[in-house]
């Protein structure tokens, strides 16, 4: 169906095209290859990776690529079609999280994580083009580490099987870049696969493929980017991954995974005030709402999922609170406007909303998000239309 642009507008050209004319123009060579990983979207499981539990997410249409050559000496240069002039670093700074800053830091922080394990890295040139918008909870930052990852694994013929590249990416975020994120966006983005949600299990990495077959039913998922400006966006994530750790110690569990939903009232029970038993809620319900979700679409029955998205939002809003009016009104506009069920997706204070609608229906769904949005004096919200698509790979 007909999807507005994407949004933040990206540089035009086809995205493997432009980085491997960013590559000519800056190294005067040509690339040894070209590598592609995706953003992702998360179907539902919010902050549910960091506490052990599961995660539902699917890797989309929209690319990071990187073109890539090996050098001889070591040292890594690095040019993104973000930025003039191209960012350098040796093995002095690799090996020190920080030193490196900026959209850089997600490569810098590649080639830490690769030496901190033990792997001889290659010297490489590496120009970088993206059509996934940075800034808007599309995971941007886990395109870049992945499509970074899986260059320098091949230049270098490094013995790094493809499933242990989503916990090294996460290190490089955590431990160089600094935050505190979870397993779930370089998981999607590395192990996604086209038609398929993937089934996570954040504790054991185990995954399952699940058909997630939208053009079949009739369905589509419409992206709405709320453009809602990122207001401590850092600081409340932490804060609630320290909110779930805590009660988890006050639990005497490994992580909030151990609790049974079942027991969730015993549990909320055992601690000490309101905050804390809302965000063990949120956890505890939603890592029951991606099993429920997953038996519906192991049944079928995608449509059917539309009130577990829904509620997870209402998780998100009233127990976690994560959620801006923006996003709140991006969903509520999208019910409204007939969509089976609609969540803002990702990490929060900001980023996209998932909205479940009929294929046919998309285009009014997304007029009725954008008049509701003029109608409280918003900036335009962006949409378009995605599929799963596949997850991190070679493009020749
Ligand atoms: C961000 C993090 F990077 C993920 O690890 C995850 O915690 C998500 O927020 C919330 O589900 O995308």
């Amino acid at each position: 169906t007909g999807a507005a642009a994407a949004s933040p507008p990206t540089p035009s050209g086809d995205v493997a095209a432009r980085a491997t004319a960013g590559f000519r123009q800056r190294y005067a060579a040509e690339p040894a290859g070209r590598w592609a990983a995706p953003g992702r979207v998360n179907l539902i499981g919010e902050h549910t990776d960091y506490n052990d539990g599961f995660v539902l997410p699917f890797a989309l249409p929209l690319r990071t690529v990187v073109a890539a050559a090996g050098r001889d000496d070591e040292r890594w240069t690095v040019w993104s079609e973000l930025d003039d002039d191209p960012v350098e670093f040796g093995p002095r700074e690799a090996d020190e999280p920080g030193a490196v800053t900026g959209w850089a830091a997600y490569v810098a922080g590649v080639v830490w994580a690769l030496r901190a394990a033990g792997h001889r890295v290659p010297g490489a040139r590496l120009a970088i083009a993206s059509d996934v918008p940075v800034g808007s909870g599309l995971s941007s930052s886990a395109a870049i580490e992945s499509a970074a990852l899986a260059a320098l694994v091949e230049l270098g013929g490094l013995d790094l099987p493809a499933a242990r590249w989503p916990r090294l990416a996460q290190r490089a975020e955590n431990e160089y870049v600094g935050a505190p994120t979870g397993i779930m966006d370089q998981s999607a983005v590395i192990r996604g696969r086209a038609g398929h949600a993937l089934f996570l299990d954040c504790r054991s990495e185990e995954v399952e493929q699940i058909p997630f077959d939208l053009g079949a039913a009739g369905l589509a998922m419409l992206v709405i980017d709320s453009r809602a400006p990122h207001r401590h966006a850092d600081g409340e994530y932490a804060s609630r991954r320290k909110s779930c750790e805590e009660a988890a110690r006050i639990l005497g569990v490994a992580a909030l995974r151990d609790v049974d939903a079942a027991d969730l009232d015993a549990a909320l029970g055992r601690l000490p005030d309101d905050e804390t038993r809302r965000r063990v809620r949120h956890v505890v319900t939603e890592d029951q709402r991606v099993l429920d979700t997953v038996d519906l679409l192991r049944a079928g029955r995608i449509r059917d999922i539309g009130p577990l998205l829904t509620a997870s939002h209402a998780s998100m809003r009233d127990d976690f609170e994560i959620t801006v009016p923006e996003v709140d009104t991006a969903v509520e506009a999208a019910l409204a406007a007939g969509a089976y069920g609609a969540r803002m997706t990702g990490g929060g204070f900001g980023g996209c909303v998932l909205a479940l609608v009929d294929a046919d229906s998309a285009d009014a769904v997304a007029a009725a998000v954008t008049a509701a949005y003029a109608a409280r004096g918003f900036a335009a919200p962006g949409t378009l239309t995605v599929l799963p698509a596949a997850g991190a790979t070679r493009l020749d």
